[in-house]
């Protein structure tokens, strides 16, 4: 057996950013004109009026302050309400490569390793631009890496999915160097009509370079141990698929063809979830709180991960033990704990051990627990 290690992180931060500010304006002029325009049935109590979003509940339900969107100008125009892209031809890179060429780039300089080095290419994200061929064997192509590739998916959880999957088969000996790349283009399925959930997401792409820790030329991560796990529910959910049009009128009501959720009760389930899975998780590695000198929570919303890093730690942690980037970043779906990873594990010393953890729609679940090495 190999033991496998995290050589190389890489982050691509989309160029445009909305503020709270602009997204509240932009959604509050939609409702003005949806209002207007159903004035007649609102009044004879057909309709409901839509209602204003507002800066101050954003900020205290999430802690979101920001998103980085590859498009904006769609996203704020009240006609619009949808990011604006230009249709790619075949044979120009597709938008999620697109962001996973700068992001692999990043790691691998990072890490001192020729793409032609990596084995495989794992494009795990909550969504994929197309069936086929796969994201990761067009990446595999335009970073001009060996081997193979292969897309997958498990929603917010996709990146500590991805990393396990590339750890075994270091670990195996099939490959010895991987990227787990994670292209998440969440405004592109996300409901910017819906006042409930249009504040949460947004768009980044983050790859991780992982090969053999014998390989390591610099300073990396060992990868001591990972864990997933997995919860049928239908609190976060999204119906769009292939099958979709073999039914009539599959096109009248497509609010469900985006991100749909109970939020109220994803916060009240996972929370235990992920408690539960990362404190087992330590346990059976013999890690005690006081060992953990940095967690790199799912950035889904500031409560949940205050709550998580207290349970965990057993006191509140500081900002520099449990770093959060939702509110410059929103929720990235599986790129948010790498976002935080790679921002904020730098400083750390010899030996220390962090948790990286995600959760999301599955439910599920994935923990990796790290430890620093200062030198090869
Ligand atoms: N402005 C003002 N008021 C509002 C707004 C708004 N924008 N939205 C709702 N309100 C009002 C409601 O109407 C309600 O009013 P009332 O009490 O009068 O009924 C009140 O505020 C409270 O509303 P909620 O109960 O909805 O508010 P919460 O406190 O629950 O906060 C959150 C909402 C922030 C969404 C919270 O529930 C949350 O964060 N939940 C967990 C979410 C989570 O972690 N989800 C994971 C999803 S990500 C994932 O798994 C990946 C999926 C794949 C990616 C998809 C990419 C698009």
């Amino acid at each position: 057996m190999h033991q496998p290690a995290i050589t190389g992180t890489g982050v691509f931060t989309p160029a445009e950013v909305i503020s709270n500010d602009e997204l509240v304006h932009s959604f509050n002029a939609y409702a003005d004109r949806m209002n207007a325009r159903h004035a007649a049935a609102i009044a004879a109590g057909e309709a409901e009026p839509m209602q204003h979003s507002s800066v101050e509940f954003i900020v205290q339900a999430s802690g979101i302050e920001n998103r980085r969107v590859v498009n904006k100008s769609g996203i704020l125009d009240p006609e619009v309400m949808h990011p604006l892209l230009r249709a790619r031809a075949d044979d120009e890179p597709g938008l999620m490569a697109e962001m996973a060429v700068a992001a692999c780039s990043d790691a691998l300089e990072m890490a001192g390793v020729a793409p032609a080095e990596v084995d495989a290419v794992i494009c795990a994200a909550s969504n994929h631009e197309r069936p086929y061929p796969a994201i990761a064997v067009e990446i595999q192509n335009l970073v001009g890496t060996s081997g193979f590739g292969f897309d997958m998916n498990v929603a917010c959880s996709s990146a500590t999915f991805g990393i396990q999957a590339a750890a075994d088969m270091i670990r195996a000996g099939s490959i010895r160097k991987a990227l787990v790349v994670n292209p998440e283009v969440c405004s592109g399925h996300h409901e910017w009509r819906d006042r409930d959930c249009h504040f949460i997401f947004g768009d980044v792409c983050t790859a991780t370079l992982i090969e053999r820790e014998a390989d390591a030329t610099g300073p990396h991560f060992t990868i001591r141990s990972t864990r997933l796990a997995t919860e049928f529910s239908n609190n976060i959910r999204n119906n769009n698929g292939f099958l979709r049009r073999t039914r009539p009128g599959h096109m009248e009501d497509r609010r469900d063809m985006l991100f749909v959720q109970e939020g109220r009760k994803v916060f009240k389930q996972v929370l235990p979830l992920v408690c539960a899975h990362i404190a087992g998780h330590m346990k059976d590695e013999g890690i005690e709180a006081a060992d953990l000198k940095r967690l790199w929570l799912h950035q889904a919303n500031k409560t949940m991960n205050d709550f998580i890093g207290k349970k965990v730690m057993g006191r509140t942690p500081t900002p520099e033990e449990q770093p959060n980037i939702l509110q410059d970043y929103a929720n990235t779906s599986s790129a948010g704990s790498i976002v935080a990873f790679a921002q904020h594990s730098d400083d750390m010393a010899d030996g220390d051990i962090g948790l990286i953890c995600s959760f999301g729609a599955g439910y599920s679940v994935g923990s990796v627990i790290v430890e620093r090495k200062s030198a090869a």
